[in-house]
């Protein structure tokens, strides 16, 4: 989006006046008081943005924001989003309209919704909260703008109590999903570029002095204790909130100080989360009037030279990467159910862990698996070639990882923040990273931090991965596709030096095939040839030294625009290991087999 100079000053004038709005996310929305505003909302496509821009491309006052009527029979609007058609939300408009499967530019959406004066009670705050938009997203209430945001993966909330009236109000949502090479992701991927408002819409009724976030976790195995810390949304000294966790018999007040936040260490002998005993602790926080509920578990992770240790003990993470699309056909996953079939399918396979690729999945996903006993890996699309030397794309991937940070802080199954996926090497590359990891180190000291790095010098079947930022990461994991991209019927003859002493996590190996479709091991598509690609790929991973885990790529197919072979591929990337159509092929059984002897 080409912008002048008249634009740009006009949109960050527009832009100052709106951002006190948007408020820093409010964590565990799930367990706050809400009302939905999911369900059927009207849309308009806008190909060129008629709705935003006037004729010489200026931002218009007249937008389709205003959600303008006639009011006189002369009057000229050329829109009526109540005329216009509707689409359920949360969803992604190439699934829901077929028109729109290939579509990579605006929509907007509009909903109306109805507030009674018992809701504006004095005190009492409505946040306006997205779980995400997908990628760029302006909001306007009663046609007033409260901010943008983007980035299409983590959620985001504006404070809207002072656009409310009493009756009936509109939300609209201008929604563009167009890539650009400076983004997060950047201009490939290869992955469906779903569009749309693709997680929930909630209102979320807070106070006006409320817990912003907080964190409880075991502090460590020796002394079973446990540190809490509250942050309000304002830095307010004297403000009182209760800790209980019945089951713990453990009721704490603390007192905030100046900053607005509080912490204390509690006494308390809690079972631990694990795979095996996924033990989770109803937990209630109050301040006031208000009391947030959750369910929290408690673990230690860490690392011992090659090993990773879940609560002092060593685990081999047999695990399996995942996108967040719907277990049968395309479109994206936002629900419990969604996320139940997918983690079931792993847990038959027999992992305890998951990477959930290549961006933070939905709020849901997260929890069934904390649920389910499934470890995660979760990570930012800071995927290939990104703009390394472009401030502003560093402060983009920055706020994507706070956001994811600070959403799923609280879950015991998330081990793993992973900063990047095959990036490039480059100086550029390394300080943007370097920082980044830092970074993710300085908002949660209690994980461990990774990325998926590549294998650069590869010689007469000897890889040896060599990666600056070795220095950073607490695992050292690699994608590596031997038996597909490159030496196909070579994995025997592999060899691999690994000169860390970290552990080693193979975050991707795997290869394609059509499900159904049978021939002999050599021939390309077959699950025969998919088959044979896991015997060899799993021996030759034994004999990596340190081999900590491993998360194959992947689950099931999933729709990428990069995947045009007609008749194979028809716009599916076919490394699943089950169909798009939930069919298991030959290598799922290679891999439960593998994960039976671990
Ligand atoms: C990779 C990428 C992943 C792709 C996969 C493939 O290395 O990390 O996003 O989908 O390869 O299928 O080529």
């Amino acid at each position: 989006m080409k912008k002048t100079l008249t634009t740009l000053v006009l949109l960050s004038a527009t832009m100052l006046a709106v951002q006190a709005q948007q408020v820093p996310q409010v964590a565990n929305v799930l367990g706050r008081r809400t009302t939905s505003l999911n369900g059927s909302w009207h849309y308009i496509v806008d190909v060129q943005e008629e709705g935003y821009y006037d004729y010489r491309m200026n931002p218009t006052q007249h937008g389709f924001f205003r959600n303008a009527k006639p009011e006189k029979p002369e009057d000229l609007i050329e829109y009526d989003f109540d005329k216009s058609e509707e689409m359920t939300i949360p969803s992604d408009w190439n699934t829901r309209d077929e028109r729109l499967f290939f579509y990579e530019g605006t929509v907007w959406f509009c909903k109306k919704f109805s507030i009674d004066a018992s809701q504006l009670k004095e005190g009492w705050r409505k946040l306006l909260y997205f779980g995400a938009v997908n990628y760029e997203a302006y909001v306007y209430v009663n046609g007033h703008r409260m901010g943008r945001h983007v980035g299409g993966f983590t959620p985001f909330n504006f404070d809207i109590t002072d656009q409310l009236r009493e009756g009936e109000n509109f939300v609209i949502v201008k929604v563009d999903n167009k890539r650009h090479a400076e983004d997060v992701p950047t201009q490939i991927f290869d992955w469906w570029n779903y569009g749309g408002i693709t997680r929930d819409v909630l209102l979320v009724d807070v106070p006006s002095t409320y817990i912003e976030n907080y964190s409880l976790q075991l502090l460590s195995l020796d002394d079973r204790r446990l540190a809490f810390t509250v942050t309000l949304n304002k830095a307010e000294a004297g403000h009182q909130v209760t800790l209980r966790i019945p089951e713990l018999k453990v009721e704490r007040t603390v007192t905030t100080s100046a900053d607005g936040t509080a912490t204390a260490f509690l006494k308390a002998k809690p079972q631990l989360w694990s795979p095996v005993n996924p033990k989770l602790y109803a937990v209630e926080i109050s301040l006031n009037d208000e009391t947030i509920t959750d369910e929290v578990g408690f673990r230690t992770i860490s690392t011992r030279g090659k090993q990773i240790l879940l609560n002092g003990e060593p685990i081999f993470l047999k695990g399996i990467s995942i996108h967040e699309e719907k277990a049968f056909g395309g479109g994206r996953a936002n629900c419990t159910d969604d996320a139940h079939t997918l983690l079931s399918w792993a847990k038959e396979l027999g992992c305890n862990f998951v990477r959930l690729a290549h961006y933070p999945h939905n709020e849901y996903a997260v929890r069934e698996a904390e649920r389910m006993g499934i470890l995660v890996w979760s990570e930012i699309p800071v995927y290939w070639t990104i703009a390394w030397k472009n401030f502003a794309t560093y402060q983009n991937a920055e706020a994507q990882l706070h956001d994811m940070i600070a959403r799923d802080h609280n879950r015991a199954n998330v081990i793993i923040w992973s900063i990047a996926n095959e990036t490039p090497h480059s100086p550029e590359r390394d300080q943007f990273l370097g920082r980044l990891a830092t970074y993710a180190r300085s908002q949660d000291s209690t994980r461990l931090i990774s990325m998926a790095m590549e294998v650069t010098g590869a010689a007469n079947y000897h890889n040896k991965l060599q990666d600056n930022m070795n220095r950073y990461v607490d695992v050292v994991a690699f994608n590596q596709y031997i038996g597909w991209y490159r030496d196909v019927n070579d994995a025997p003859k592999m060899t691999w030096e690994i000169p860390y002493d970290k552990p080693v996590i193979i975050s991707e190996f795997g290869g394609g095939a059509k499900a159904g479709l049978h021939g002999p091991k050599n021939q390309r598509w077959t699950e025969e040839f998919q088959e044979n690609l896991y015997r060899e790929n799993t021996a030759m991973l034994d004999k990596i030294d340190g081999l900590a885990g491993t998360t194959p790529w992947i689950l099931k197919d999933f729709r990428s625009p990069r995947r045009v072979l007609t008749g194979i591929q028809d716009y599916y990337n076919r490394k699943g290991l089950i169909s798009d159509q939930g069919e298991k092929k030959l290598a799922f059984d290679v891999l439960k087999k593998w994960y039976e002897g671990k």
